[in-house]
């Protein structure tokens, strides 16, 4: 089973970002021909199902089901007919075929991934998830990119750049001896609609990203982005050790939700819209998170498992 780890500073809107990707998937299923079907395993299925119903009552997570998801596992089936089907015949395998995707979420850098930096890290078992993981979300809360060089390095950018490039490194000496060892890298811009203009004027990028038909200056728009905000980061994916484990072409996103503007000392609102002939869902960035979603799919496909 793919294994994807999720990593973003507090309040970085990683439990948002699930619940949107949930809220993608069974939009899909229901909306259009079967392209995906979603089922959340079990156990994930509380967790996820009330952060999905916050978000579509139009509030974020609650602190309460914040706590709740370290790990959630479900299944991606890609149905029969729909705009994968080419895709997937081009590639020699069956259609209709289904992933088992594992996302194990760490909150807090520092505090989860200290033991393993001291080295008695042993046999935890989240640690071993991130050593072993096929892919790595890598959430950039955009309302920090840094609006200048003083900016980047006293922010909490510069702090967050050097811990994911750490546990990068560590991940790669992990498995130094593993030829044929790939990890994927997924950029999630979380809070996109909330990012400053002068962070954008910053980066030299309009004001808008690329839509998802036009992946060649999409990369070139969040490349221009991490390369200013994450350097160490993208440094670091960006060399080809000659032995040992390789990070693939990253995958990005850009994740935003319309906010209602709070009454005072209230949180933020979701907005919701029309979806369907009777539905509503919250006005969210959904092409962004189908266009992961085949993101997720090639993984699994390239994973092996
Ligand atoms: N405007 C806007 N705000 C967002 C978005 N995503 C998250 N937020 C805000 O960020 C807050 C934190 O989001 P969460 O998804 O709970 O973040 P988290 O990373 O899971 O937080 P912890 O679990 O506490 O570390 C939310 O309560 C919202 O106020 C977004 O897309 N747009
Ligand atoms: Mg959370």
């Amino acid at each position: 089973m793919p294994r994807v780890v999720i990593i973003g500073d507090r309040g970085s809107g990683k439990t948002t970002f699930l619940g949107l990707l949930y809220a993608a998937q069974v939009k899909s299923g229901t909306d259009t021909a079967d392209d995906f079907r979603f089922h959340v395993t079990y156990e994930s299925l509380d967790e996820i199902t009330e952060v999905f119903q916050q978000l579509m009552s139009g509030s974020f997570p609650d602190a309460a089901s914040k706590e709740g998801i370290r790990e959630i596992r479900f299944h991606l089936s890609y149905g029969r007919a729909g705009r994968f089907l080419s895709r997937l015949r081009s590639r020699g395998s069956a259609p209709g075929e289904a992933a088992a995707f594992r996302f194990v979420l760490l909150r807090n850098l520092e505090d989860d991934l200290s033991p393993f930096r001291r080295g008695t890290s042993g046999t935890n078992g989240k640690l071993r998830d991130v050593l072993e993981s096929d892919a790595i979300a890598i959430l950039v809360d955009s309302t920090t990119l840094a609006v200048n060089g003083e900016d980047r390095e006293a922010g909490s950018m510069g702090k967050y750049d050097t811990a994911v490039e750490s546990l990068l490194s560590t991940i790669q000496r992990s498995r130094s001896r593993d030829a044929r060892s790939v990890v994927y890298p997924i950029f999630i811009f979380s809070k996109f609609d909330s990012v400053r203009p002068e962070a954008l004027r910053a980066a030299d990028v309009e004001s808008e990203p690329p839509g998802i038909s036009k992946p060649g200056p999409r990369s070139a728009y969040a490349r221009a982005l991490l390369d200013r905000n994450l350097p160490k980061t993208m440094t670091k994916i960006g060399v080809h050790e000659a032995r040992g484990l390789k990070f693939a072409m990253p995958s990005y996103c850009f994740s935003w939700v319309r906010t209602e503007r709070a009454a005072q000392g209230r949180p933020p609102k979701v907005r919701l819209r029309r979806s369907g002939a009777v539905g509503w869902e919250p006005d969210y960035s959904k092409d962004e998170y189908i266009a992961l979603l085949d993101s997720l799919r090639t993984i699994a496909t390239h994973a092996g498992h």
